[in-house]
């Protein structure tokens, strides 16, 4: 019986110091591959990912200025079933063109971040209102600062490029990320973005459309990755090509993803807040019963007093919930950045 727990015991061990040599060995190769490429002069893979959905009017313009930016990189032009000759304009421009069938922005990122394979990506609207000039800038600052998310802050060529409405719903969503979740991020929704490996292979994406931008920042953020933001130039649309976004529905579904990912990341400010202002409304209620008590020596007002005492119960129920989900994120945040911490940083070019 001994012997046995003494072999059990010991097989725990070896593997454990197995699963410890793996992770060790694996940062090193990292690391070594990031040192080798650069001796060798190695060219980093770059990917430039362009989500469309009916851009036909656009998408050529798009691919063409990027392979002129970034002539090493592949473009790949993932399509949502467009109704127009998007996918053959891609093609014909020199993309790898590939199809997601499941609909919206944020389905077809997380197809793209699984499929494709690369040292450095890069995420760009298949609207040509982006600059791709800016994007070798983008990845030299990503590859020698080491970061994990270079964001293209939007600045507008024109008075008609960057509608107002949009303009001031992303300061005040950005704003608001900002406030729970920290950061510098200014333009988090903008559509041009530059990832590194670890950033786009850790990535869980539990989203559909377009609050797939929010949730991309909040996972630099609570991961607590270096991230850098530059300025990018935003022009108009061209004629012929219509926005797929619809502000009051997105800018809504945006605040609820803000929130849901509020209530996981931080369980505690949620609950925490349920937790005082059910407190707040129970001494309310037991004030004037306390009074009456003084007064008259009896529970004058029994219903207020069961009241007060039930939104009692529920404060501290509350209050418990916060610090029950909070080890529970505790421990999940942990996880992924472990796993965050096994891929090898952006090699420096
Ligand atoms: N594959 C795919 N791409 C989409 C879908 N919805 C939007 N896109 C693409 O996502 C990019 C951003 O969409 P836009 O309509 O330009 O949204 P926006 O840039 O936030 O808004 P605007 O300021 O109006 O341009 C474009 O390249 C769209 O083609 C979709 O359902 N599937
Ligand atoms: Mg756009």
């Amino acid at each position: 019986m001994l012997a046995r727990a003494a072999l059990t015991e010991y097989r725990q061990e070896c593997l454990s110091y197995l699963a410890r040599f793996c992770y060790t060995a694996r940062v090193c190769f990292g690391a070594c591959r990031n040192f080798w490429f650069a001796s060798l002069g190695v060219p980093v893979r770059i990917a430039v990912l362009i989500p469309c959905f009916n851009e036909e009017a656009a998408v050529d313009a798009v691919v063409r200025s990027f392979l002129a930016a970034l002539p090493e990189a592949t473009i790949y032009v993932y399509d949502n079933n467009s109704t127009d000759r998007t996918p053959e304009a891609a093609a014909a421009a020199g993309a790898v063109v590939r199809r997601e069938t499941r609909r919206g922005k944020g389905h077809v990122i997380q197809r793209m971040f699984a499929d494709v394979d690369a040292d450095v990506y890069v995420l760009v609207d298949g609207d040509d209102t982006y600059d791709a000039a800016s994007a070798p800038a983008m990845i030299e600052r990503l590859c020698a600062e080491q970061l994990d998310l270079v964001n293209g802050a939007r600045v507008a060529a024109s008075q008609s490029a960057y509608r107002p409405v949009h303009r001031f719903g992303n300061v005040l969503l950005s704003g608001l990320v900002r406030c729970i979740f920290g950061g510098t991020i200014t333009d988090m929704m903008t559509g041009f973005k530059v990832f590194s490996r670890r950033f786009v292979k850790t990535f869980p994406g539990p989203a559909s459309g377009f609050e797939i931008d929010t949730v991309l920042v909040v996972h630099a953020l609570a991961l607590e990755m270096p991230v850098a933001e530059v300025q990018a130039p935003y022009r108009e649309r061209p004629a012929g090509s219509a926005s797929k976004l619809r502000t009051v529905r997105d800018g809504f579904r945006v605040l609820w993803t803000i929130f849901r990912l509020m209530t996981e990341e931080h369980p505690v400010y949620f609950f925490g807040t349920l937790t005082i202002l059910s407190a707040a409304a129970s001494l309310y209620f037991a004030y004037p019963v306390a009074m009456d008590y003084m007064e008259t020596g009896r529970f004058v007002q029994l219903p207020s007093a069961l009241l007060a005492g039930g939104l009692m119960g529920l404060s501290v129920l509350f209050f418990a919930f916060g610090l029950i989900l909070d080890l529970v994120f505790l421990s999940r945040r942990e996880g992924k950045r472990l796993q965050y911490l096994s891929l090898s940083p952006p090699p420096s070019q």
